[in-house]
């Protein structure tokens, strides 16, 4: 189909409710039992379908009849890329999966575990599916990643997840995280983790003892880790004001804009710069869904963030 503009919509984690409310507030229309999109658009998926809320199932069937139609677009999540592994054996340790069932990791993912039916047909028919979603998607006038657009893993990903649904292999490589794929796929699905200087540490929110810090890698004028940490307000003081290395100083984000969800943003939408925008703001708590309209620009415009749900909407 012809679109002339994408909306973006973020992190959803089986917030049902919310999703078709924004499909809603966006003119989309439900007919024949799939969702439209008014003329000339389409929806772009950002990755984090399930995991945490109450209705997984049915947004899991919202955007995968939509991209059937050919009215949406998606790109994987980290939580579709866990899911990924921890339903797939390990070739080096047997009888493990890539993703331990630790109880950190079985926490996280319990819901969809219970709403799926652990080990049903219909768990692998979805982890099957994600599968076949791209890990990065180059639309020409706009991109989109789940956390991290960075050119080198772009490609390499790419180059290595050859065919319509990533390959056993690839799958194998992307959970090392001693190997290429493996660093590029926490990369562009987690984002980016910066090692203090040594000696550094600060305290996050929860007291936790931490020697590094997520980076908001689309910065542009940050000099100081004290700058670029992605932490809040009341954590940034006690993130040191050393130097930044060369490498981390200065950010140019060449070409069209990029899209990303994962940071769990507050507040009143806003761009991290005039090529970045994140379209996640929370919807898995009490944040509303949130989507960017698109419309050909290549310098963003806060005007086009929509949203639905939510406390705060
Ligand atoms: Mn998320």
């Amino acid at each position: 189909m012809d679109s002339n503009g994408y909306d973006v919509i973020g992190d959803i984690h089986g917030e049902a409710e919310k999703l078709k409310a924004l499909l809603q507030v966006m003119g989309y229309t439900r007919r024949s039992g799939s969702w439209r999109p008014p003329e000339g658009r389409q929806a772009l998926f950002i990755g984090d379908l399930i995991d945490r809320g109450p209705e997984q199932i049915e947004v899991l069937e919202i955007v995968r009849s939509m991209m059937d139609a050919g009215h949406a677009r998606a790109v994987l999540g980290n939580h579709e890329f866990n899911a990924i592994g921890y339903l797939t054996l390990s070739e080096v340790k047997p009888g493990e999966y890539l993703r331990p069932h630790s109880p950190k990791n079985i926490k996280q993912h319990r819901e969809f575990l219970r709403q799926v039916g652990e080990g049903s047909s219909r768990h692998r028919e979805y982890i099957d599916w994600f599968r076949t979603l791209p890990v990065t998607l180059d639309l020409g006038g706009i991109r989109a990643v789940h956390a991290c657009w960075r050119d080198t893993d772009v490609l390499l990903v790419q180059a290595e997840r050859s065919g319509e649904a990533m390959s056993i292999d690839f799958i194998q490589a992307a959970f090392d995280d001693k190997s290429k794929i493996g660093r590029a796929m926490e990369c562009l699905t987690k984002g980016v983790e910066l090692d203090l200087p040594s000696g550094y540490v600060f305290h996050d929110h929860a007291g936790e003892c931490r020697k590094a810090i997520r980076t908001q890698w689309w910065h542009e004028t940050g000099s100081t880790y004290r700058d670029i940490a992605l932490v809040s307000d009341e954590t940034r003081p006690l993130i040191p004001d050393q130097v930044l290395p060369d490498v981390h100083r200065r950010v140019v984000i060449e070409g069209s804009p990029v899209f990303v969800g994962h940071y769990w943003m507050s507040g009143v939408p806003k761009l991290q710069s005039p090529k970045v925008a994140c379209v996640d703001y929370s919807a898995a708590g009490d944040g509303p869904l949130v989507a960017y309209r698109w419309q050909g620009e290549s310098e963003l415009d806060a005007r086009q963030f929509v949203m639905a749900g939510g406390r705060t909407a």
